[in-house]
C-alpha cells in the first residue's frame, strides 16, 4: 500500500453523469470547497468543451484558488483539449475506449488510430505545460496485448498518470489486483483506478488496486455516477479506516458526513440506509448480545469508531431482541437501581410484550419503573 496514496474526486464530472443530477455554478463551488476542505488531492471536472456554461463553471472553480488541483476530463480531440487548456485547469485526464465494444459501437477507430490520437493528445497537453493522464476506457474488457502498446507509448511520453477504468463495473478484486500489479511493473507513470459499481465491487476493487500498487483512486460523494455509480468516497474512507488508518492522516474525517449530506440535498438522492459511515444506522447496535458486548467494549462489534467521523454510536434498546445488560443500562440512565431478580423479570416481561407488537423507549422506561416498584414492594 502506497503511503502517498491520493484521491481524485470526480463528483463534479462522473457525478454530473448520474441520472437527474444537475449542479448549478454555486452548487459546484460548494461541493468543490467541501471536498477541498476534506483534503482530496484532485477534483475532476466535466470537459469545458461540453458547453459555454461548462467552460465558465470550470473557470470559476479554477479561480477559487483551492489546494486541490483541478483536472478536466477530456476526449483525445484537439479542440476539446484546446478548450480545457484555455479554461486554466491544472491538468487534463484523457481517455479513449479500447474494448471491442466501445471501438465498434462507440468511436469506430482502429487501435493504431487510437494510439496515434492518444500520443498526439498527450503531446498537446504537455506543450501547454499541464499534467496529463491517459486512461483506456473499459480497460478490463480490452485485450491486454492490444492496449499494452498504447499504454507503453503514452508512458514513454512521460504522462503523470495512467488510468485503469472498470467502465461497466464487471471486474472482480482478483482481476483488478492481477492487472494493476502487471501494469505497475510494466509502466513508469503512477496508476489510477476508476471503478463502477454495477456488480457491487467498486470499493473492493479500489482497495485491490491500492494493494497492487495503484496510487490514485477515483471517487464520488455517495458514489453517484453513470448507472449505479462508482467507488464512493465514504466507502473508500471506511475501507481504509478499518485497516489502514495511517493513510488517512491528511483527511478531515469530520467533514465526511456533512459532505455526503450536502450532495444528498443538492441531488435529491437520499443517503442509502446501508451506506458506509453516512448511512442512518451505520453506528446503531440492536441485538441483546451485541448491546451487552458494546456496552463493555464498543470495539467488540465496531470496525469503525464513530467518533473519528464526528458521529455518535446509537444503542437501540427497546425491542424484543434486547437483553439484560441493555435494560440495566437504560435503568441506570434513568437513575433506577434494579436487583438482579427485578432486572430478569423486567427484561423477560418487556421482551414478551415487544414480541407481540412494536414498542419503543417510553414502554421500556415504563416497564423499568413498574418493575422496580412492584418487585421492590413485593420484596418488603
Ligand atoms: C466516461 C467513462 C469513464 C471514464 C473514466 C476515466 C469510465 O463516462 O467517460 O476516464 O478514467 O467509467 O470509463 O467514466
Ligand atoms: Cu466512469
Amino acid at each position: 500500500m502506497r503511503q502517498d496514496f491520493g484521491i481524485i474526486d470526480t463528483t463534479l464530472r462522473e457525478g454530473e453523469q448520474f441520472a437527474d443530477a444537475y449542479f448549478s455554478t454555486g452548487q459546484k463551488r460548494r461541493i468543490a470547497r467541501a471536498l477541498d476542505a476534506f483534503g482530496v488531492q484532485y477534483l475532476e471536472v466535466t470537459s469545458p468543451a461540453v458547453s459555454k456554461r461548462s467552460m465558465a463553471d470550470v473557470q470559476a472553480l479554477v479561480r477559487m484558488g483551492l489546494r486541490a488541483r483541478i483536472l478536466a476530463h477530456v476526449r483525445c480531440h484537439p479542440d476539446d483539449i484546446a478548450a480545457a487548456i484555455k479554461s486554466g485547469v491544472h491538468g487534463i485526464n484523457l481517455f479513449f475506449g479500447t474494448s471491442s465494444f466501445l471501438r465498434q459501437a462507440g468511436h469506430g477507430r482502429s487501435l493504431d488510430e487510437v494510439l496515434e490520437a492518444a500520443c498526439a493528445a498527450v503531446r498537446q497537453v504537455q506543450a501547454a505545460g499541464l499534467e496529463v493522464r491517459f486512461s483506456c476506457e473499459d480497460t478490463f474488457r480490452s485485450d491486454l496485448d492490444e492496449i499494452l502498446p498504447i499504454l507503453r507509448a503514452v508512458d514513454a511520453l512521460g504522462v503523470q498518470r495512467i488510468g485503469l477504468a472498470d467502465t461497466v463495473g464487471i471486474a472482480s478484486p482478483r482481476q483488478v489486483y492481477a492487472l494493476a500489479s502487471l501494469l505497475h511493473n510494466e509502466l513508469h507513470a503512477d496508476l489510477g483506478f476508476h471503478g463502477h459499481n454495477d456488480s457491487g465491487c467498486a470499493v473492493a476493487n479500489a482497495y485491490a488496486a491500492l494493494e497492487a500498487g495503484v496510487r490514485y483512486i477515483d471517487t464520488t460523494v455517495l458514489g453517484i455516477g453513470e448507472r449505479n455509480g462508482i467507488t464512493s468516497l465514504e466507502g473508500l474512507i471506511a475501507r481504509l479506516s478499518a485497516t489502514d488508518s495511517g493513510l488517512l492522516a491528511r483527511y478531515n474525517l469530520h467533514g465526511l458526513i456533512p459532505l455526503a449530506e450536502m450532495v444528498s440535498e443538492i441531488t435529491g438522492v437520499p443517503i442509502p440506509f446501508n451506506h458506509s459511515i453516512a448511512g442512518s444506522h451505520a453506528f446503531t447496535h440492536r441485538a441483546g448480545i451485541h448491546l451487552g458486548a458494546v456496552l463493555r467494549d464498543p470495539r467488540s462489534y465496531e470496525a469503525l469508531d464513530p467518533a473519528l467521523f464526528g458521529a455518535e454510536r446509537r444503542l437501540d434498546l427497546a425491542h424484543a431482541l434486547t437483553g439484560r445488560r441493555a435494560v440495566e443500562h437504560r435503568a441506570q440512565e434513568l437513575g433506577i437501581a434494579l436487583s438482579p431478580k427485578q432486572l430478569a423479570t423486567v427484561t423477560t416481561g418487556f421482551k414478551n410484550r415487544a414480541a407481540r407488537g412494536r414498542v419503543g423507549l417510553p414502554e421500556l422506561d415504563a416497564a423499568i419503573r413498574a418493575g422496580a416498584v412492584v418487585a421492590g414492594a413485593a420484596a418488603q
